[in-house]
């Protein structure tokens, strides 16, 4: 069905003339001007509104085709999407990248300059927000109806700064000049409360009187799939004062900010992302913003679902909803509340519905990474979510007991609450007792999850446990980021099918032995290094571009880097393999140890560039506010991939994918995804070094840990720790090589030498330029696998059961 001829619109046209004539009248009908007197803000406006028209059309076909299949739907509750900029992705998808590009140039814009006010979202931070966009991605061009649901955050995570060398945080107030890419909703507004306290009624059942009410106000933007006519959408809510939170009375006084106070308070909740929770109030913040995502998105989900349908026990046949993390978790009490205290079902049944509905994805294993809340703070937000967390556990408890008669311990690990040294909720362990499925996120983390951090759960419920081992979006981390490289494969493949079928792929594997082939490979490379201008482009080019975190060891490339550096000063004129090393990442601004190591790393950078004798062989570039759009250029220019996390600590990673997909070797650890990626491109074609996760836990449990005995041993790593601690890279920096001497927890020292030694086997490989290329050409040929297209297969299948609903044209 034409829904635009549908309803007796002309239909948008496909050629440049056509689409400039729409520039033109957006131009003038949205913006109010001409193109004689527009801004470039003007023009990127309009440029935008105008694809985005042509994906508004899809949409609004593909929710009529959603509406009459009334499908099983995803829904995916995400505290952060890294979506990256929208303009370039939605000019591809809708296929208007070449007509634009016309259209702009005839009259007279200059595309690149208009394009280049496209503002990255501020919307995610790291691995878990970019998978969820990764994942949106992947399941509209399968066909999948899905929605993702999240906040609209005023401010991003924060924008990086360097000053002196230190990270400085400043707001990313990324809608600043409003955002074209988003519809508001507001007839879908709901309402949330907070506080206040539980009361029996007449008929003796417990209501919550609430002592806040906050309006979250819904807006979306497009999910397009590539190569089908799916658009889906993320529908964000932003938190509002209710309409009486404004004080007139107040106002007229002349107290102008007592007069807001309440809509402030309100509005704080969707203000930033990840708000600093050193602090109480900070705490209370967040799992603020937590309870005011799902309990949206919950009444959202059921007014979508009784659009169609009016009976309960059908809602987890049409609906399957996915907890990112544990950020989301709540929406277990909230759907429990809902249905028991709103809608009235008994509560076995409500609960039985529940447990079918939801899905959870641990990221992390990190057992301090598990959220868990404080009991006083979690009752007197949400005290009626308390006490159905704890009926739940007095039930699951006793099907624990039931399982393992005396058992003490087992109960005390596995409750719902922690009781000492204070009691808190435990949101992992609500997370996997109200689901129907727990997954990890690559081969390794599946397995250690069942192993150690959630053993007693797997040991209960083995059949609930998955491994879905995360991917990445083809559109956005090869045919977007690197063109050129793209337009190669497209050639040697005979088709752009690839795209959408990644394993497609391996049939450049034969190419890796045509040396015509190679070096039009090496000239894609080489360009992309001159694109992203950030050092000698015949270099070796060894990035390391991820969140600051002591586990993932940038401290250990550090070490190294301090040791190459002394070499080359100890031993001038030998025949070096020139390096750029690229940093990027930000570090959590309360996290101080990783700040000290980001102080580091600028203090050798500059270092080294101010001693000629080393300089010409060693670089070290750290640009600022690593996101989507800088590493869309530093990936497709890199050489050498750094995954260099402690065995056993990285969930999968999904940076080493993008890395591998365009070419770059990985120098890494048996960790996370790296054990999938070497299993696939080869362990010829990979740098392996350091402890396993066995010996490493091994080590770290083992209590006779000494890392004081590594450096004492190795002279290079003592010369590189002592340069530290003697002040040599500005005097700053010690606190990092104190850390590492005192407990070192992520053992850096302990792999240092076969770090070290691998590194080595890196320059030697390097020198061999036709391997090397060789080895590039077999990752992209075997990364096919790491399509997140492939991941949202795996969930399919394991997990959600949904089928595609197919949007005709
Ligand atoms: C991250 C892990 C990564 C993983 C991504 C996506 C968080 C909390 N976790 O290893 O550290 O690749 O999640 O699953 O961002």
């Amino acid at each position: 069905m034409d829904v635009r001829n549908g309803m007796g619109l002309r239909p948008l046209g496909t050629s440049a003339a056509e689409f400039e004539q729409d520039l033109l009248s957006n131009l003038y009908y949205r913006r109010g001007t001409t193109v004689e007197s527009a801004s470039t803000q003007d023009a990127y406006e309009t440029l935008a509104l105008t694809v985005r028209d042509r994906l508004a059309e899809r949409r609004v076909r593909t929710a009529a085709a959603h509406y009459a299949a009334n499908p099983r739907w995803v829904y995916y509750l995400s505290a952060e999407y890294l979506l990256g900029k929208q303009l370039e992705q939605n000019m591809l998808y809708s296929g208007t990248d070449r007509i634009a590009r016309i259209a702009l140039q005839q009259l007279g814009l200059d595309p690149a300059e208009v394009e280049g006010l496209d503002v990255e979202p501020g919307l995610g931070n790291g691995g878990l927000g970019r998978l969820a966009a990764c994942l949106l991605d992947a399941m509209a061009t399968l066909d999948i109806p899905a929605v993702g649901y999240g906040i609209r955050y005023d401010f991003g995570i924060f924008k990086q700064d360097f000053q002196d060398g230190k990270q400085v945080e400043r707001p990313d107030d990324w809608t600043f000049q409003g955002n074209p890419w988003e519809f508001p909703a507001p007839d879908d507004r709901q309402t949330v409360f907070f506080y206040g306290h539980t009361e029996v009624d007449e008929h003796g059942k417990k209501q919550w009187i609430p002592g806040e009410v906050v309006l979250g106000e819904p807006s979306h933007m497009l999910v397009p799939g590539h190569g089908t006519d799916t658009v889906n959408i993320v529908r964000l809510w932003r938190a509002r004062g209710s309409s009486s939170s404004f004080d007139l009375s107040r106002f007229s006084a002349g107290q102008y900010a007592e007069a807001v106070d309440e809509a402030v308070h309100a509005e704080n909740i969707s203000k930033v992302l990840y708000p600093d929770d050193s602090t109480d109030s900070g705490r209370e913040l967040r799992l603020k913003q937590q309870y005011f995502l799902v309990s949206c998105s919950l009444r959202d989900i059921i007014r979508r679902f009784r659009l169609r349908n009016s009976d309960w026990s059908d809602f987890p046949k049409k609906t399957v909803i996915q907890l990112n993390d544990t950020h989301p978790t709540l929406a277990i009490p909230e759907l429990m509340r809902l249905l028991v205290d709103e809608e009235g079902l008994s509560w076995d049944l409500a609960w039985a519905l529940c447990k079918q509905t939801f899905a959870y994805t641990c990221h992390t294993l990190l057992p301090e990474a598990l959220e868990t809340w404080a009991i006083g703070m979690f009752e007197r937000l949400l005290p009626r979510h308390l006490e159905i967390i704890y009926r739940i556990n007095e039930e699951f408890l006793a099907e624990v007991r039931d399982r393992f008669p005396g058992d003490v311990d087992r109960v005390r690990r596995m409750s719902l609450i922690q009781e000492e040294p204070e009691r808190r909720v435990r949101m992992a362990n609500l997370a996997v007792v109200g689901t129907q499925a727990v997954n990890g996120v690559a081969e390794l983390h599946s397995d250690l999850l069942k192993e150690t951090t959630l053993r007693d759960f797997a040991e209960l419920w083995p059949a609930k446990f998955h491994n879905v081992t995360n991917g990445i979006s083809p559109r956005r981390f090869i045919k977007l980021a690197n063109p050129t490289l793209s337009s190669l494969i497209t050639e040697a493949l005979g088709s752009e099918a690839w795209i959408n079928d990644l394993s497609l792929l391996s049939g450049l594997e034969p190419l890796a032995d045509d040396a015509a082939f190679r070096s039009r490979w090496k000239a894609v490379k080489r360009a992309n290094k001159e694109r992203l201008g950030l050092g000698d482009p015949d270099s070796l080019t060894d990035v390391m571009i991820k969140r600051f975190h002591e586990y993932k060891r940038q401290q250990l490339k550090l070490l190294h880097i301090i040791t190459q550096y002394h070499r080359i000063k100890q031993n001038p004129g030998q025949a070096y393999v020139p390096r750029t090393v690229l940093f990027a990442g930000k570090a959590a601004p309360a996290y101080h140890a990783a700040k000290h190591i980001i102080r580091l790393i600028n203090a050798v950078a500059a270092t080294i560039d101010a001693d000629p004798a080393v300089s010409p062989y060693l670089k070290v570039v750290f640009p600022a506010n690593y996101n989507v759009t800088l590493g869309s250029l530093i990936i497709p220019a890199a050489d050498l991939s750094e995954q260099i996390s402690m065995a056993g600590k990285e969930a999968s990673g999904t940076g080493n994918m993008k890395l591998a997909l365009n070419g770059a070797l990985t120098i890494g650890t048996l960790d996370g995804a790296n054990i999938e990626i070497r299993d696939r491109v080869g362990g010829d074609n990979f740098f392996l070094f350091g402890l396993d996760t066995p010996a490493a836990l091994a080590l770290r449990n083992g209590g006779d840990y000494s890392p004081r005995a590594y450096y004492e041993q190795d002279p290079e790593l003592r010369h590189a720790l002592d340069a530290i601690l003697d002040g040599k890279f500005l005097g700053v920096g010690r606190e990092v090589a104190e850390s590492l001497l005192g407990w070192d927890e992520y053992l850096t020292l302990a792999d240092y030498r076969s770090y070290v030694d691998a590194q080595d086997e890196v320059d030697v490989a390097w020198k061999d330029e036709e391997q090397w290329l060789r080895k590039s050409i077999l990752n992209t040929a075997r990364s096919g696998f790491f399509s997140a297209d492939r991941t949202v297969r795996d969930y399919i299948s394991e997990i959600w059961h949904v089928n595609p609903v197919q949007v005709k044209h």
